[in-house]
């Protein structure tokens, strides 16, 4: 059995070795006492996330288990790290260690503890053969006592962070890559690891907010599950979502107004502008926190902007990373019919060049996107 510590740690290292399927009877039979259990109280019928990810599995025949092992290790994470934020103010987890970060913030207290803990349990479980975090500066090896798999993992493990002291939704992202090369004297290479988003196998997040939400794609559709806390199981609550093609909301940090490019500003007059026929003016809706915003507008409808600023004029860029944020809600936003653009083309198709790279961010509704990308190249629309 998985044993885990006080902090969420494995504590067996001897779990590398077992073959995937013995731990797989243990986990269908878990997941059907669980959904049982959920049945009889009559609070919590539904499908469970791991019954839902071997159903999608059945249907891929060379499947071998090894996908669902991965993102069954990352669920278990994501509970733990679910747990750690629902005590946030109860134990000493609020507040920044001091340190900055590879994208030159604070670090916090639990984005340390997300980070660790998504590394230290899927290191060992052999299906990785690399890791990328949004706060690790170089990418993570799976440690030579592990077996290697051929997965790619890219998170940023607490989305936005800066928002953990004030009790706003924070979350996790991750897209999951397969290796493309067959390079056997090393694990993988660079280019591995800088595919485009189009090449994600699957992507979603998980949103720590009034109840903890795993939004998820492998590219059959977009499903969410809501944690059931008091049985410990994600339950399917959101089947097939789609995003309306159309929205009433924009969200941006209008803060950044004068920063902006004189297109950039005129696509955000355009939402604030009265004019009926087109729903305008829009409302704005901004928490500041990535996956929230982008929850928010991915069931209600409407577009998420990160433009890029001139706040180094020398360079402008965006702030929002393109592979551990953008990518993987471009792929989700994406399967439920929306879109997502860096102003120019769909993000999903950028070639990334560096782990860390940031690029512009319009992602939602299909309608609002493409007004953006109109406004951007300079054709407004009368
Ligand atoms: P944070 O810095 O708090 O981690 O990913 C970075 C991010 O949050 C996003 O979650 C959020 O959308 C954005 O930055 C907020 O940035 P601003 O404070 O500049 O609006």
């Amino acid at each position: 059995m998985v044993e885990e510590s006080g902090n969420g740690l494995i504590q067996t290292p001897t779990l590398a070795k077992r073959p995937v399927f013995s731990n797989w009877a243990n986990l269908i039979s878990l997941s059907l006492n669980r959904h049982k259990e959920a049945t009889m109280d009559n609070r919590g019928v539904g499908i469970t996330i791991t019954q839902h990810v071997l159903m999608e599995e059945e249907q891929s025949p060379e499947a071998t288990g090894a996908f669902t092992y991965l993102l069954n290790e990352l669920i278990v994470a994501a509970k733990v790290i679910s747990r750690e934020v629902n005590k946030a103010g109860l134990v000493d987890i609020l507040g920044s260690t001091g340190d900055i970060n590879i994208q030159q913030e604070r670090v916090q207290k639990l984005d340390v503890f997300a980070n660790r803990i998504i590394i230290e349990r899927m290191q060992h479980i052999g299906q990785l053969c690399c890791m990328g975090s949004e706060e690790v500066a170089e990418l993570i090896d799976v440690p030579d006592q592990y077996p290697k798999g051929n997965y790619i993992l890219l998170f940023d493990p607490l989305d936005g962070s800066s928002n953990i002291d004030v009790n706003v939704s924070i979350g996790t992202i991750f897209g999951i890559y397969r290796k493309e090369s067959d390079e056997t004297d090393v694990d993988f290479l660079l280019s591995d690891v800088l595919q485009p988003g189009i090449k994600q196998v699957a992507a979603g997040y998980f949103i720590y907010g009034s109840s903890t939400i795993m939004v998820y794609t492998t590219g059959n559709g977009v499903n969410g599950f809501t944690l059931y806390p008091s049985v410990g199981e994600f339950l399917l609550s959101h089947e097939n979502i789609r995003i309306p093609e159309k929205g009433k909301i924009y969200s941006v940090n209008e803060g950044n107004y004068q920063y902006w490019d004189e297109d950039t500003r005129a696509l955000v007059d355009y939402f604030k502008a009265k004019d009926k026929p087109t729903g305008r003016p829009y409302s704005s809706r901004y928490v500041g926190s990535l996956v929230a915003d982008f929850h928010r507008n991915l069931l209600k409808g409407g577009i998420f902007m990160y433009p890029a600023d001139l706040k180094d004029p020398n360079k402008p860029t965006g702030k929002l990373r393109l592979m551990v944020e953008a990518n993987p809600l471009a792929m989700v936003v994406r399967e439920a019919g929306g879109y997502a653009s860096d102003g120019k083309g769909p993000i999903l198709e950028i070639q990334p060049t560096d782990l860390h790279q940031r690029v512009p961010l319009y992602i939602g509704s299909k309608e609002e996107v493409e007004t953006a990308e109109a406004f951007l190249s300079g054709k407004r629309p009368t």
